[in-house]
């Protein structure tokens, strides 16, 4: 005899349930229906917080898709049933739970349950916090590592201005604007300009310098 497990959904949400439940298999393949209450459950490997006598399993908050393992005994028998808990809410895991940081990238770099990882922490000293780091796409925990821009006169065209920003990635985007006052109804995107991509740099040239002081302003949208 054998004892064979299901459960329904066998892909159970974080922070919910699912029910489990056994049938014994015997030596000429006839199947008994047990009822849950019957089975000695418990919890082999991974994320379920617990299964309850009638089978019903919770699962735990995850920061990825994550395997576990639920197990069932009877009558001197023992079954395993793989699940699969999905990560519904990319920002909902303990200490790292709505704070704008996706916790796949908290624990990435920081492991879990560490205060480094708040998004107003420059954990690496190099003056970009972890939310601008997240946004930026680069990391968090290498001071190297950091978004880097600059506004400079074109070499190649004396009286008009490049802004060079990198690294550049093909899921942000990179709205440059100018001010001539800083005033906050004055700034206005660079529609017309040119844009030179060279690898992870970014050039965007401004050929207008006419005014006595231009300031401008990089904004880096992650979706
Ligand atoms: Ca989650
Ligand atoms: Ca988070
Ligand atoms: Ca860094």
């Amino acid at each position: 005899t054998a004892l064979q497990l299901a459960a329904a959904p066998a892909t159970v949400d974080e922070g919910s349930t699912t029910q489990l439940s056994a049938v014994q298999v015997l030596d000429d393949d006839t199947l008994i229906e047990l009822t849950a209450d019957e089975i000695t459950w418990s919890v082999l490997v991974g994320p379920l917080t617990s299964i309850d006598t009638d089978g019903l399993a919770t699962a735990a908050i995850v920061y990825q898709d994550t395997s576990a393992t639920a197990q069932g005994s009877f009558g001197g028998k023992t079954g395993a049933l793989p699940l699969t808990v999905s990560n519904v809410n990319a920002d909902d895991l303990g200490s790292y739970a709505a704070d704008g940081l996706d916790d796949d990238w908290q624990v990435l770099y920081f492991g879990e349950e560490n205060p480094l990882a708040a998004p107003g922490i420059d954990a690496d000293g190099d003056g970009q916090d972890n939310r601008f780091e997240f946004i930026a796409g680069v990391i968090p925990n290498d001071g190297v590592s950091r978004f880097l821009w600059r506004v400079e006169e074109d070499p190649d065209t004396p009286g008009q201005n490049r802004i060079v920003f990198s690294p550049r990635f093909g899921d942000r985007s990179y709205n440059v604007k100018a001010s001539t006052t800083l005033q906050a109804s004055d700034w206005i995107n660079f529609t017309g300009s040119s844009v030179i991509d060279d690898g992870d740099e970014r050039t965007v040239i401004d050929p207008d310098t006419s005014a006595a002081s231009k300031f401008y302003r990089l904004e880096i949208v992650k979706p």
